[in-house]
């Protein structure tokens, strides 16, 4: 009897502890709650598991059922009922513990098959101001030359416009600007949100796909400010039409470029402080419009206090196990050139040189934030402008440049190209309007320092995104974007890509067919003469394999080819999307 008093004790604290890991599974099962992916598998594996578990367990009890005939129990022992309960509670527990552990080993192993996506966009960097691009240039980025070391260099990468606005607007949506309402130019800092209200958005897109989303830096794509009886912003309301509206989970922004009013930062959608100072405007190089500006934004200090949130966003994010996106568009080296001081004299090539070397610097404080959290071998991290450089090319034999005087908004060639050898300049159709720096790095996925020269356009994140994370491309959303993604791991497109289309700030078209550009107009489209107009014949046709410089324009010798991509781009153009 002894014997089986100490059995049945023995059974009994069987049972508690089966009854106490059950709590346990259910707690844990609890805690799926909060997760949403996870708890979609659970669910899908419950009713999985519920009857592969239940024969497999009926199994189980057959065979406890002969071994406690066979050691005579069946005799002493009630058997029917503990068995049934035996059954029960470790089938239970058992069913849960191994959803549970499915569920997590499922949950994490799509996560950590999802990267990090980090894109950093500059504010007008030139194709000549990067070293890794750019031997000549004096103006060290070892940061940039670090990227490109450990990452892919595309040396045939565009702007989706030669201005800020419209870049971001394609940027985002996957979509050209210049089928939206915005058909030239670009927003100020009061700007009507440009975003259509039911516009997919990469952040959103990537969130639906169980992303976390910020955007840190230079919005440009209008706000909707809320107004007092009197017409004027309150700008103690918080914004009613902002990233937050347009699939950011997170954001702290300034409303457009920093040589437009009002100066402000906004933390999603609140104004963080009155702009109580009235800013004077400036002359270049620190270039300012007149406006209300916050006390505590200041042109010295915006890159770096953009910077610092940044690298707090990396950090914070990187603690928890949901891939992270974050779009950090920088406010330099756009005008106001405003290094902080700590730069002043560094470059030895004026304030806009040492303005490069900050932007360069920006980039390895991005690097060394994923690297100390721990996330930089799952993060795909790129970096790339929104149009060219404003800093104009002047001959060797000129004896004034922004070297000799800060006020010159212009390089002797023989101290900085910062287009490199592209004609033209910012807001131009022409290369330098719109060939940026282009590096990704992606560590196990994009081969160190390996380089592409697919013509590619920041159209094409979204698709390239989407890939990643999963995603499928709704009809009416990424338009004209394709997938980076197999040119990352060294191939081809999947598909072919339809040609790039290069847009000026004046609204000049020009289009991409292998080493052929048809510039739909008879001039820059720009700044840079002669201007022409969109449109407005002799169009031009350059071959970039031969003549990337765009000196000798052969639309007179090849009329056939200007028809033929004449008829392409008014296809593109007219269909809406060109994916
Ligand atoms: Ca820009």
């Amino acid at each position: 009897m002894m014997f089986l008093g100490s059995c049945l004790e023995g059974f009994a604290q069987f049972l508690d502890l089966v009854v106490i890991a059950n709590q346990f599974a259910e707690g844990a099962a609890l805690m799926l709650d909060l997760v949403p992916l996870a708890l979609g598998i659970l669910v899908m594996l419950f009713a999985l598991l519920e009857c592969s578990l239940e024969a497999l367990f009926d199994l189980f009890a057959i065979n406890f059922r002969s071994r406690l005939a066979k050691a005579g129990f069946l005799r002493i022992v009630p058997f029917t009922m503990l068995s049934r309960i035996l059954n029960d509670s470790v089938a239970r527990l058992a069913n849960r513990a191994m959803a549970f552990s499915i569920a997590v080993a499922l949950g994490q192993a799509a996560w950590a098959a999802k990267p990090n996506i980090v894109f950093i966009l500059a504010d007008d960097m030139g194709y000549g101001d990067v070293q890794a691009l750019n031997s000549r240039s004096k103006i060290p980025t070892p940061h940039l030359n670090r990227l490109a070391k450990e990452g892919m260099t595309f040396t045939d990468a565009h702007s989706p416009s030669a201005v800020c606005t419209p870049t971001r607007y394609a940027a985002l949506t996957g979509r050209y600007c210049w089928r939206s309402k915005l058909k030239r130019g670009v927003l100020n800092g009061y700007g009507a949100p440009l975003l259509e209200p039911n516009r997919e958005t990469v952040a959103g897109m990537l969130r639906k796909n169980g992303y976390h989303t910020s955007v840190v830096g230079k919005w440009h794509l209008g706000l909707g400010y809320q107004k007092n009886a009197g017409g004027e912003i309150d700008y103690a309301k918080p914004i009613t039409d902002g990233p937050n509206q347009h699939g950011f989970d997170y954001s702290f922004i300034i409303p457009a470029s920093l040589d437009f009013p009002p100066y402000i930062y906004i933390k999603d959608g609140t104004i963080t402080e009155l702009p109580t100072v009235k800013q004077p405007a400036v002359r270049f190089p620190g270039y300012l419009r007149s406006g209300p500006r916050q006390p505590g934004l200041t042109m010295d200090d915006c890159l770096d206090d953009l910077t610092k949130e940044a690298g707090r966003v990396i950090r914070h994010r990187a603690k928890g196990k949901q891939p992270f996106f974050l779009y950090f568009p920088l406010t330099a080296p756009h005008k106001p050139v405003q290094p902080h001081p700590r730069f002043i004299g560094k470059s030895k090539l004026g304030l806009y040189g040492d303005f490069v070397m900050q932007v360069d610097w920006t980039v390895g404080q991005v690097m060394q934030a994923l690297d100390s959290a721990g996330v930089e071998k799952n993060t795909l991290l790129i970096y790339t402008s929104d149009n060219g450089s404003f800093m104009y090319r002047r001959g060797a034999d000129e004896t004034e440049d922004h070297v000799s005087d800060s006020t010159v908004q212009a390089y002797n060639e023989k101290h900085h190209t910062a287009n490199g050898d592209l004609r033209g300049t910012k807001a131009d159709v022409w290369e330098a309007g719109h060939r940026v720096p282009f590096f990704a790095r992606w560590p196990g996925v994009i081969e160190a320092g390996s380089t592409c020269e697919k013509t590619t356009a920041h159209v094409d994140l979204f698709a390239t995104c989407a890939e990643i994370a999963g995603g499928t491309l709704l009809k009416n959303s990424a338009e004209d974007s394709f997938s980076w993604l197999p040119l990352f791991k060294g191939g081809d497109w999947s598909r072919p890509r339809a040609p790039v289309i290069n847009h000026s700030a004046a609204g000049m078209f020009a289009l991409r067919s292998g080493k052929w550009k048809l510039i739909a107009g008879n001039g820059s489209g720009g700044r840079q003469a002669p201007k022409g107009r969109p449109f407005q014949k002799p169009f031009m046709l350059f071959d970039l394999q031969a003549d990337l410089g765009e000196k000798n324009d052969q639309a007179k010798a090849k009329p056939e080819l200007v028809e033929e991509l004449t008829v392409k781009l008014e296809s593109i153009r007219s269909s809406g999307r060109s994916r």
